[in-house]
């Protein structure tokens, strides 16, 4: 319905004994007024794929033929075929990122050059059988980023520690009551160790991880509806401590668990369960600049995104959802506040780009590949600009869109 796909126009070559392909897609769009845009509006996608098999502990060296092009009118779209097959992404310093494989059951580390070119820097096994979340965290607070991994065949959670020049190393384990599909990191009881919450891949429960020094933990399990896998801390109601909030994917709800002190929460539903809306995850920010953090929640099976907005630290003052082209949406992400803020939303094969327009929202899309998630805004290739980084789960590859994101994408219709 937005575009169709034609014109394609492949080149391939062989460097170094490693293929690339590059396709650069000639995408007719009918505009508002039903013609095709003109050249200078059409959008080539850039598909780089890297062939990178190789030894598991060796570097492979990645040289693509050349550079995306840098036209004003263009985006430049990365995909990065990991060989073991990416699941979950998360942004690091320096240009780098670090991604788990769900199949291949590894981690691994990545740098962008200057030049955009990917570098694998590490790959390392030891995450175990189907991880799943990856997150960064700078654990110690030694100005050197960490890695949390959500271990959820391993039924742990890890410590990966920098042990110079990309490197990571597992560094302590915590196990988990159930199999851990994602971590959130905040001081919850105030005591100044970092604790973890953790949402399970299957279940009815959220673990909350109070540390008490090094990677040791006293547990606390809150009470839930299926299936929250993705829980944030953010401080609901401003009274000084970190709540916690959560999507129930299968009932539809939205759930609070209000920090109480004393490491104790009561939990309410900020959203009732309503069949069809499968959220699926969530993200907070101030989107009305009233000073009270909001929440937007991707709905999967909804067509839309919904804004869910404080009212002053009780419960919702209003809604207001954010349509999708097709299906719905998996993951939402923010990048500012108030009526400046740009929110990121994943459909499959595409992003989607909302921003405030009056009343309503203005949307224009970025490519993306096959069920994007764990979309984040970095900038990757230290330009100054966002980039949009994110994982292809069902296309298992890396997706990076290079900013600046909102000038560069096309209107959504
Ligand atoms: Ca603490
Ligand atoms: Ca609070
Ligand atoms: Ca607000
Ligand atoms: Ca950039």
């Amino acid at each position: 319905m937005l575009y169709s796909a034609g014109g394609f126009h492949k080149a391939a070559a062989e460097y170094n004994g490693a293929s690339f392909q590059w396709e650069n897609a000639r995408m007719t769009d009918p505009d508002r007024s039903g013609r095709t845009r003109g050249p200078g509006r059409a959008i080539p996608a850039i598909l780089l794929a890297a062939s990178l098999s190789g030894c598991a502990t060796h570097e492979t060296a990645v040289t693509p033929v050349g550079a995306p092009p840098q036209r004003a009118d263009t985006i430049a779209y990365l995909e990065v075929h990991a060989e073991p097959k990416a699941w979950s992404v998360t942004p690091l310093d320096g240009g780098r990122f670090a991604l788990t494989s769900h199949k291949s059951g590894v981690l691994e580390v990545w740098e962008l050059g200057p030049d955009r070119r990917p570098r694998r820097l590490m790959q390392d096994p030891r995450v175990g059988f189907h991880p799943d979340a990856v997150r960064t965290i700078d654990w110690d607070d030694d100005g050197r980023l960490d890695l949390l991994v959500a271990g959820e065949g391993a039924g742990v959670v890890q410590l990966w520690r920098p042990a110079g020049d990309g490197v990571f190393t597992l560094s302590a384990s915590v196990k988990a009551p159930f199999p851990p599909r994602d971590v959130a990191v905040g001081d919850l009881d105030g005591d100044g160790y970092k604790d973890l919450v953790v949402g399970p891949y299957s279940g009815k429960q959220v673990a909350v991880y109070f540390g008490k020094g090094g990677f040791q933990f006293d547990r606390v399990l809150l009470e839930a509806l299926p299936t929250p896998s993705h829980p944030v801390v953010v401080d609901w109601d401003r009274d000084g401590d970190l709540d916690i909030v959560w999507p129930e994917w299968d009932k539809g709800s939205i759930r609070l668990a209000r920090n109480q002190g004393d490491r104790r929460f009561e939990t309410e539903f900020l959203a009732p369960p309503t069949y069809g809306l499968s959220p699926r995850q969530l993200a907070v920010a101030d989107l009305d600049a009233d000073g009270w953090q909001d929440i937007v929640v991707a709905l999967e099976t909804a067509k839309a995104a919904r804004i869910l907005y404080n009212d002053h630290g009780k419960g919702i003052r209003e809604t207001e959802d954010i349509p999708a082209p097709v299906w719905g949406y998996s993951w939402a992400t923010v990048l500012g506040s108030g009526p400046d803020a740009l929110i990121a939303l994943s459909e499959e094969g595409r992003i989607v780009l909302a921003r405030r327009a009056g009343d309503g929202w203005a949307l224009r899309q970025v490519p993306a590949g096959s069920l994007p998630l764990d979309l984040s805004f970095t900038d990757l290739d230290r330009d100054g600009e966002p980039d949009l980084l994110f994982a292809n789960s069902a296309g298992e590859t890396i997706g990076i869109v290079f900013g600046p994101l909102w000038e560069q994408a096309r209107e959504v219709e």
